[in-house]
């Protein structure tokens, strides 16, 4: 279960437990054995939020067992509430326990989770609170680890980013009310001429018969009635001189909802915007127009901290993001922090939201085939309850770079796992689509895949690197080979396309007259020449460039010093050429694709 994000409000309240805990690495696997959920002795300090990586000496490599500890009271006030422990993100797979009293298991990093623990908390005393992680490498996960696949790598993964571990998010306490409240909202938006609509589906866990949707936030407020029938409910609010959601003004409406039998029982707020996404044959659509997107891929990852939520670090990265003229970002390669979409809703950002599915393969065991699939689904459907109601989010992402063959490679359209990846990625897409069917959605496909997997995404995305993986060197010949597959493409599937990766390294300070690889020079070169190809292409519906800051990758012969250096930032989000050059050909209103 997910929950709505805790809130505090008359009927409820939080807790976030933030701060130092306690934090002890178990490799001899004698936790669970020595009744560790009674209390950590000999434990280190470790701060929440944070991957413990690169906190603790020694560890960095570790991936095996931790276990993480903190003590709390809870207020007395909350004694008639129902009581939920929420944890944003376990990376990879956590058990927790209150009190010593197991309440749940999660598996999957970057997506919340929660347990209730009514049963298992103390009043007047601490209540100890447990979570036992871990993060090894296995081809039975998602994202797959220890596979024998393309890249390289210590830690063995088959993806290049470095396999951050731990409590990355906050861990909340909160409450709702006993005797019923409100489970979930789904708010749909749309419009007609200038009237908006907001279709508002309320869930709840209990019998309250009635409820109010409000809707404000233009000066007005408007109000519906609603009855619920087997706990479920439903709003259709009409506004007139609807103020929609694009990037110029990202107009808010605040919805509130109500439980009630006589009294008011509970309530929760959340802020939407009405805008629709659409694509025709050459555009992504935002409010029916054209939205060319201009970005990036990019990592959550930050010195010391790993993947551990940072605000300021986020803020800065949407400022920067702005400054270079950017209107867009893709989640590579997993669903963000919460704060991340928040922000981007208010400020007026897409995204195209991707959940950890990166580097499948199809030519395994059918047993890892299945239960890869079964985790990537269950994923889909955590990322779309978390994330539906953000206006930001214009498209999900169901994979990253899957292959039929651990080792790259398109195949035959006959081999075995051409045919079942391609049934695998398919199913993928319809599960998302069935659950929303107001986002367009993809996969994004590594270069040499199978020509025949493109066609099953609404709008093409592809990852390329012809001038830097092939044709070392030769941007001239590798822009020259990007134009043929366009082309051939575009004739094909008759289908927008985005190139959601390209990019090429480049050490900060490393400079050549005439463009060199791993120089400023050749990387600022690299990203003109592709832009100047797909400028000329009106069905190039978006370019984002591979990536935004350099970010940390496990050991490998072409990661030197532990880093992929394919940002536009550097790691401390210092400017390279590259950064200046978009700011420069992102802000250019000449220029016809900065519509
Ligand atoms: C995924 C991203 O997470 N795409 C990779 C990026 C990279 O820089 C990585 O950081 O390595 C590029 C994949 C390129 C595959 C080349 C295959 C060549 C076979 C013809």
């Amino acid at each position: 279960d997910i929950g709505l994000f805790p809130q505090r409000n008359n009927h409820r309240n939080t807790l976030d437990l933030s701060g130092i805990w306690k934090f002890k690495v178990d490799s001899l696997h004698v936790g669970e054995k020595e009744s560790w959920f009674n209390g950590l002795s000999k434990a280190q300090s470790i701060a929440v939020p944070g991957s413990y990586n690169e906190q603790l000496n020694g560890i960095r490599d570790y991936l095996d067992l931790v276990w993480y500890e903190t003590e709390t009271y809870i207020p007395k006030e909350w004694k008639d509430q129902n009581i939920f422990i929420r944890v944003g993100s376990a990376v990879y797979h956590a058990k927790v326990w209150v009190n010593g009293k197991p309440v749940g298991y999660h598996e999957g990093g970057h997506l919340p989770f929660v347990f209730s623990v009514n049963d298992h908390v103390k009043w007047n005393e601490k209540n100890r609170i447990t979570i036992q992680i871990e993060n090894e490498m296995r081809v039975d996960r998602v994202p797959t680890g220890n596979s024998n696949g393309a890249f390289s790598s210590f830690p063995s993964a088959n993806y290049d980013f470095f396999p951050y571990s731990g409590l990355n998010r906050p861990v909340w306490l909160y409450t709702t009310p006993k005797k019923a409240y409100i489970k979930d909202i789904t708010v749909i938006p749309n419009y007609q001429g200038t009237t908006g609509s907001l279709d508002v589906k309320v869930e709840q866990v209990g019998n309250a018969k009635k409820g109010t949707v409000i809707v404000s936030g233009d000066g007005k407020e408007y109000t519906q009635e609603i009855t619920f029938k087997d706990q479920l409910a439903n709003a259709k609010i009409s506004i007139p001189n609807v103020k929609l959601w694009d990037l110029e003004n990202p107009f808010l409406y605040n919805v509130k909802v109500v439980l009630k039998d006589s009294d008011i029982i509970d309530s929760y707020e959340l802020e939407t915007g009405i805008r629709t996404v659409s694509v025709n044959n050459k555009s992504v659509l935002l409010n029916g127009k054209p939205v060319y997107l201009k970005g990036f891929g990019k990592h959550e990852d930050f010195p010391v901290i790993g993947r551990g939520q940072t605000n300021p670090v986020m803020i800065k990265d949407f400022e920067l993001m702005k400054w270079t003229g950017a209107n867009s970002v893709r989640t590579s390669h997993y669903p963000y922090d919460e704060e991340f979409y928040r922000t981007a809703d208010k400020i007026g950002f897409l995204i195209i939201d991707e959940i950890p599915n990166v580097g499948m393969f199809f030519d395994d065991s059918d047993q890892n085939i299945e239960t890869r699939q079964r985790i990537s689904s269950n994923m889909l459907k955590e990322m779309y309850t978390r994330d539906k109601n953000h206006p930001s989010v214009i498209s999900w992402s169901v994979a990253n770079e899957p292959s039929p063959f651990a080792k790259f490679g398109a195949g035959k359209e006959t081999d075995k796992p051409v045919v079942v990846g391609k049934q695998k990625l398919s199913e993928l897409i319809s599960i998302i689509k069935k659950l929303d069917s107001t986002r367009p959605a993809l996969y994004v496909s590594v270069m040499g895949g199978p020509e025949s997997w493109l066609g099953i995404s609404d709008y093409i995305a592809m990852n390329r690197y012809y001038g830097w993986y092939t044709n070392v060197g030769n941007i001239k010949e590798g822009v020259r080979i990007m134009k043929e597959e366009l082309e051939k493409t575009y004739a094909k599937y008759n289908k927008p396309i985005i190139i959601t990766e390209f990019g090429a390294d480049a050490q900060a300070g490393m400079h050549s007259d005439q463009p060199e690889m791993f120089t400023e020079e050749y990387q600022k070169e690299f990203i003109k020449q592709y832009l100047d190809l797909t400028d000329s292409k009106d069905y190039v519906t978006g370019m984002h460039v591979w990536n935004f800051a350099d970010f940390k990758t496990g050991q490998g012969i072409i990661r030197f010093g532990g880093f992929n250096y394919k940002g536009v930032f550097t790691r401390d989000r210092r400017p390279k050429a590259s950064a200046h050059f978009l700011r420069e050909r992102w802000n250019d209103k000449t220029n016809k694709k900065n519509y």
